[in-house]
């Protein structure tokens, strides 16, 4: 069952996104860090949700990363050197990439 959509019931929806509209601006001073957007990313990527990427969701977060220019995701996408990264990142070599094995985005 969907609510009757009313006018009043738009109105006060209209409201209600108007007021978020108007305190946003104070919100939206403070752009995501690329260490943020990185960690989005790795949560977009990470498809099974285990917290760790396999190198096929290693594949993607890289193409995630480049897409918005973070670290050397570009140059890594560019060059198809998605094995070599994976490799060099994954310092137990267990064949996934934690969080805590990832330096540093935007260094
Ligand atoms: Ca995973
Ligand atoms: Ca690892």
């Amino acid at each position: 069952m969907t609510p009757p959509l009313t006018l009043a019931n738009v109105l006060l929806s209209g409201a209600g996104l108007a007021l978020t509209i108007a305190s946003a601006p104070a919100i939206a001073q403070t752009a995501p860090s690329p260490q943020d957007m990185a960690a989005a990313n790795f949560r977009m990527a990470d498809v099974d949700a285990d917290g760790r990427l396999n190198a096929a969701e290693f594949t993607a977060f890289i193409n995630l990363n480049a897409a918005q220019d973070i670290g050397q995701a570009s140059r890594v996408k560019n060059a198809g050197a998605y094995d070599r990264a994976f490799a060099r990142l994954d310092q137990n070599v267990d064949g996934l990439v934690t969080p805590d094995e990832l330096p540093n985005a935007g260094n």
